[in-house]
């Protein structure tokens, strides 16, 4: 016999035999409320059955279920259905009874639509089976176990803060965000590293409502948590308030669940409530537990069973018979089984557009009506106007040319300066604009971009934050969510890799598995690339960017000059704002403070400050052409075009005449831009400054052979290395000597 039908019969044999004692035992909780719990307990464990016939049919497509966790029923009571919860995967009994506390929800056909991957799921619409509602406020979670942790902080940090900023949120002012783990999670460092920013944030005295749910079954799959690790490892953090409660004694849970809520409510700082649970049925429906425990073990939990737990102290109390208790256990069977042949009957999601729509939706014309706003001229929008609008393709692109066209007076200005003026402006004209970072505020960044901007709009918006890039982009994608604008800074290049997850299981994920109905737009700032001279080393001179560039939906702008970097900054704001939009805006640190391209004094990597206003906004994915040569394309962005528009120059005193093109856009690429600039030399160098291997260069070539070009192609790129100390980094990176070679033998060359 399967551990299922264990579970199931040894519940049907156990209830059978119960004896009903002469006096009632007091029940602790009142009985309607306790009867509540126990249908949602009950529909959960019948869910949970229900998932493993459905697989077995080749009809359900997930089999981890709740089974032995439902005392989180318990938890969604002690907390109102307004609270932001992100949850665990084995939260069917907490889904269940936050469904039941709002009206016209039917949270057991929800799951049901999740386990069968129809199209018609109310959250994730069948691209995973996740526990989230927006009417219930369970903000849907993906597999990567403790990757909510960030987020959660995030969350718990920002709704205060939009309260203080007077942004509009989707929750109520005395909310709390609760975020729940299994045992083995918390010892992730992505968990760990969120309870300490919780713990650091309180400490600093600032609001924190955040409530830590762990549900300890002792188990992550077949490895055992050591006995007690849980509460040795929390119960005495200061800072830290510790609850905990038995989870097969639902008034226990309900309780300790009340206290905890309450606590975080009113204190606003973090609680930790720790769940003793078992895990029935295995891990999933394909983990033979047999292999890694006794059947001594696993009988033995059969006996905490939360589900038997509560219908004991229902007859115990006198509340239900075992009689009635069977019944109800044998309705919501039945129940249930009802409603699973109904849903397997329903359309299923299909095809590329349909599955693809809510991944990165984009309205160039909102956008661009957003990038364009002067300061002051917008209050931050509401939570309905946010939401609002249908996904729409993007619009046709436009290639601008060369040339400065300038509305705003002021002198010269370098990419830095450029930066930090244009944050300046999104930040006067957004007041949901919130910029923080490692070092970003008091220091105003470690290379002065952000100098001053704490001074003119104060701590609230901009701040420093922990050092710990997760946490840094947990707040961002918190802070999204709670209806702020996110400007987080990464401050290296070679510093996002130890959060990466952050942005791309995360950030770039929520409106694929939300249908775009949770958005966490950001505008992650990021110092990077190599050639700083004098300056040396892998990390600060990282340029590795394949880990960004195949990340689904993610807008990459990588500017080089500064005009540029002030329009395409305002655009992903503005994108931001508009559509939700996750981007990376990649700084080349080394030509911050730039000012000269081929001459010393010449002024040439200058420019005016572009103000607010019509031409303060480039498309997302428009390139920029410099010069309009016929002998070949030079194909660049960053420090590479800053070479190459120096070749160029060297390249035309021989007599050859090159166009040079800035992609500008690393995702998505400018291919239409791309095509015409290539053919309208018919040969192309790709001047790639990133690895040879997974660097930008292969998707340029590859865009070119999908769009039909059929001229010739070659590329320049750095070594696949890391960047060494002092002049050695100049062997590995890519240098103008080697790019006007390979540009000379192309033009030479036959064909
Ligand atoms: C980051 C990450 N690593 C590995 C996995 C695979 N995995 C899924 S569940 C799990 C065990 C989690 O155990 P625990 O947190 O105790 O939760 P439980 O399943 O026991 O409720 C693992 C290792 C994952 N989902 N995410
Ligand atoms: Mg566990």
């Amino acid at each position: 016999m399967s551990t299922v039908h264990k579970v199931d019969e040894y519940f049907l044999d156990q209830i059978a035999a119960l004896p009903v004692p002469d006096q009632p035992a007091p029940l602790g909780i009142a009985a309607e409320e306790a009867l509540d719990l126990f249908d949602s307990q009950v529909g959960s464990r019948h869910l949970d059955l229900a998932a493993r016939d459905l697989r077995a049919r080749g009809e359900g497509f997930y089999t981890i279920g709740s089974a032995g966790h439902e005392a989180n029923a318990a938890v969604a009571a002690a907390l109102r259905p307004t609270d932001p919860a992100l949850l665990h995967y084995r939260s069917g009994a907490f889904y269940l009874q936050r469904a039941r506390q709002v009206p016209g929800i039917d949270g057991e056909r929800d799951v049901l639509l999740g386990l069968v991957g129809a199209a018609s799921e109310p959250i994730a619409g069948g691209r995973h089976k996740v526990f989230g509602r927006k009417e219930l406020h369970i903000i849907p979670q993906t597999s990567t176990i403790a990757s909510h942790a960030p987020r959660a902080l995030g969350l718990a940090f920002s709704l205060p803060l939009a309260k203080k900023l007077g942004v509009d949120t989707p929750w109520p002012a005395d909310a709390v965000v609760v975020a729940s783990f299994g045992d083995a999670s918390m010892n992730h460092s992505t968990a760990t590293g969120a309870v300490n920013a919780a713990l650091q944030v309180a400490y600093r005295g600032l609001p924190v409502p955040l409530l830590i749910v762990c549900e300890d079954n002792g188990l992550g799959i077949s490895v055992p948590t050591p006995a007690g690790w849980i509460a040795h490892a929390y119960q005495d953090r200061p800072g830290l308030r510790y609850f905990d409660a038995d989870g097969a004694r639902l008034p226990e849970v309900l309780a300790a669940a009340r206290r905890a809520a309450e606590y975080v409510r009113l204190r606003r700082r973090p609680a930790f409530l720790h769940i003793r649970t078992v895990r029935l049925m295995g891990h999933a429906g394909s983990d033979i537990e047999g292999a890694y425990r006794t059947p001594a073990a696993i009988a033995t939990e059969m006996a905490q069973d939360p589900v038997l737990g509560t219908a004991r102290f229902l007859v115990e109390a006198h509340v239900l018979t075992p009689r009635k208790v069977l019944e109800r256990y044998q309705e919501a069977r039945e129940r249930i089984a009802k409603l699973a042949e109904e849903v397997i009957q329903l359309p299923k999601l299909a095809g590329r557009e349909q599955i693809m729509a809510p991944l990165a939706p984009r309205r160039p014309d909102a956008v661009r009506a957003l990038a364009t706003q002067t300061p002051g001229a917008t209050r931050a929008p509401t939570t309905d106007q946010r939401a609002g609008s249908e996904p729409r393709a993007q619009a046709g692109r436009e290639a601008t040319v060369s040339g400065t066209s300038s509305t705003a007076a002021g002198g010269a200005m370098t990419l830095a300066q450029t930066i930090n003026r244009t944050l300046h402006d999104v930040l006067a004209t957004h007041p949901q604009a919130v910029v923080f970072g490692e070092d970003v505020a008091v220091k105003g960044g470690v290379y002065g971009v952000t100098r001053g901007l704490r001074r003119s709009f104060g701590p609230a918006r901009v701040f420093d934050t922990l050092l710990d890039e997760q946490t840094v982009l947990g707040v961002g994608l918190g802070a999204g969510l709670a209806g702020l604008l996110p400007i987080p800074e990464v401050q290296y290049l070679a510093y996002l890799h130890n959060a990466a997850d952050q942005l791309r299981g995360e950030a770039a994920t929520l409106s694929y598995f939300s249908q775009g109905r949770y958005r966490n737009p950001m505008v992650v700032r990021i110092a990077g690339y190599g050639y700083q001279k004098g300056f040396g080393g892998h990390f600060h001179n990282d340029n590795s960017v394949a880990a960004l560039r195949d990340i689904p939906g993610l807008v990459i702008a990588s500017p080089a000059r500064p005009e540029d970097a002030g329009t395409m900054l305002r655009t992903l704001v503005a994108a931001g704002l508009a559509d939700g939009t996750v981007s990376v805006f990649l700084e080349p640190i080394a030509l911050y403070h730039t000012r000269d391209l081929h001459d010393e004094g010449d002024g040439l990597w200058t420019d005016p400050y572009v103000g607010p206003g019509e031409q303060a906004h480039v498309p997302i994915g428009s390139a920029r052409v410099y010069a309009d040569g016929t002998d070949l394309t030079l194909v660049s962005w960053a420090n590479g075009l800053y070479m190459s528009l120096r070749v160029a120059e060297r390249l035309a005193a021989e007599g050859v005449h090159a166009r040079v093109l800035d992609i500008r856009w690393l995702a998505p690429l400018p291919e239409e831009d791309l095509l015409a600039a290539a053919e309208a030399t018919g040969k192309v160098l790709v001047v790639d400054e990133t690895r040879r291997s997974g660097g930008v260069s292969e998707a340029v070539i590859a865009a070119l052979a999908d769009g039909g070009y059929t001229g010739r192609v070659a590329r320049v790129a750095s070594a696949d290395s890391l960047i060494p100390l002092g002049d050695a980094a100049l062997d590995v990176l890519l240098d103008e000597e080697t790019i006007y070679r390979r540009a000379l033998e192309l033009t030479r060359s036959a064909g």
